[in-house]
């Protein structure tokens, strides 16, 4: 996947990199990564307001891009593997933060509740018609996912933040795909995609009682 460039190219080209990231019951972690960074950019073209939105999954991508370039970054191959190297060696705060406030299970894990939001999101997205209001789609996803996890402030923030989205005929231009039947069908590839990339991470955290990492 080629979510490298500087600025965002089309949405089509992130979600081949969630594609590439599934092998096929393990999540790669270079392409889930690049994924990632596709997202980042997209918000980005979405103008400063969401500047705060990106600027904290940058943060996290780069704690992990780290850990890939580290000493030890043949254990970040998959989320498979990190979460058994990691567990193994006790580099995890399991109960509450101490030594490692920053690792790489806490900090995926921010990642993949933010993917559920996407999933929800997208899918109101695809289903939605030309009078549909991204704002409302956006808070009624995010109030079903991510909202839980997020302090008081923060729901502020990003609840606030909403109202300053495009309208959906802006939004799927810049998604770049072409005609808004395209759109549809990418949208439509997307959610399924994501879906399974979340699924499996899911159960790994679940096996691993990962899931309320501090
Ligand atoms: C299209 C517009 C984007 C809407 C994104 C909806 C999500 C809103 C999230 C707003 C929170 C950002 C501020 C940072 C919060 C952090 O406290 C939390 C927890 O991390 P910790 O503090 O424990 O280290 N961070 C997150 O929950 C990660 C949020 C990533 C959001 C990425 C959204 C993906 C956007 C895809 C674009 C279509």
């Amino acid at each position: 996947c080629v979510h490298s460039a500087a600025v965002y190219r089309r949405s089509s080209e992130v979600v081949d990199c969630f594609k590439m990231s599934l092998s096929p019951n393990q999540i790669i972690l270079e392409h889930y990564l690049t994924g990632w960074r596709g997202l980042i950019k997209f918000i980005d073209s979405l103008g400063k307001l969401f500047g705060f939105i990106s600027s904290d999954a940058l943060k996290k991508v780069e704690i992990l891009v780290r850990f890939r370039n580290g000493d030890n970054g043949s254990e970040y191959t998959t989320v498979q593997s990190m979460v058994q190297f990691e567990l193994q060696n006790e580099l995890v705060d399991v109960n509450k933060t101490g030594i490692y406030p920053e690792s790489g299970c806490r900090t995926l894990l921010r990642l993949h509740r933010a993917l559920k939001w996407l999933e929800l999101f997208l899918d109101r997205l695809r289903t939605s018609t030309e009078d549909s209001k991204t704002s409302v789609m956006c808070t009624e996803a995010y109030n079903a996912s991510l909202a839980q996890h997020h302090p008081w402030l923060v729901k502020k923030a990003a609840l606030g933040a909403f109202r300053f989205l495009p309208q959906r005929s802006e939004f799927f231009k810049i998604m770049n795909v072409g005609p808004p039947e395209k759109v549809v069908a990418v949208l439509g590839e997307a959610v399924v995609l994501i879906s399974e990339v979340y699924r499996i991470t899911e159960e790994l955290y679940v096996k691993h009682n990962l899931l309320d990492l501090p």
